[in-house]
């Protein structure tokens, strides 16, 4: 009887919708967050999980994420520095660059921060920092299950 009523338990309660998708991809391990978050909030968190905001280093890693993210305006691991350069958080060598045309636009001189377009081609757009938005950690290749 207690099993039973267990198993109803288990029905009735609807399953929570998961903000965050583990993916393995090249053999490293990533998280797509959902919830929404400044780019620093969201390096922050990644650091909290062990990793960085993603760097992407091919087009073949950029569709690939921008398929897992259905074309959502996500944020990427990069920012502008002072000096106008720009670097990974996680500071890989910044050479592969994947940028929408026209951009980066650094609009109103205040886009320093890397999100993808949120259109089907996976190409990049610098956004305000401050903008909240859904993103991407990368999490190396010796991180535990999570
Ligand atoms: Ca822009």
């Amino acid at each position: 009887m207690y099993r039973f009523l267990v198993i109803i338990a288990f029905c009735l309660v609807p399953p929570l919708k998961s903000q965050e998708t583990n993916i393995n991809f090249d053999g490293k391990r990533y998280v797509l967050v959902r919830s929404l978050a400044t780019w620093s909030d969201a390096e922050s968190d990644c650091n909290s999980k062990g990793g960085h905001l993603a760097s992407i280093q091919s087009t073949q890693e950029a569709n690939h994420f921008n398929d897992i993210a259905k074309n959502r305006v996500i944020w990427l691991g990069a920012k502008r520095s002072s000096s106008g350069d720009w670097n990974w958080a996680d500071d890989t060598l910044w050479s592969f660059t994947h940028w929408n045309g026209g951009e980066p636009s650094n609009d109103g001189g205040n886009e320093n921060c890397l999100a993808t377009s949120g259109g089907s081609t996976a190409v990049w757009n610098d956004l305000d920092c401050e903008l909240p938005l859904p993103y991407l950690c990368e999490l190396g290749n010796n991180y535990g299950d999570l």
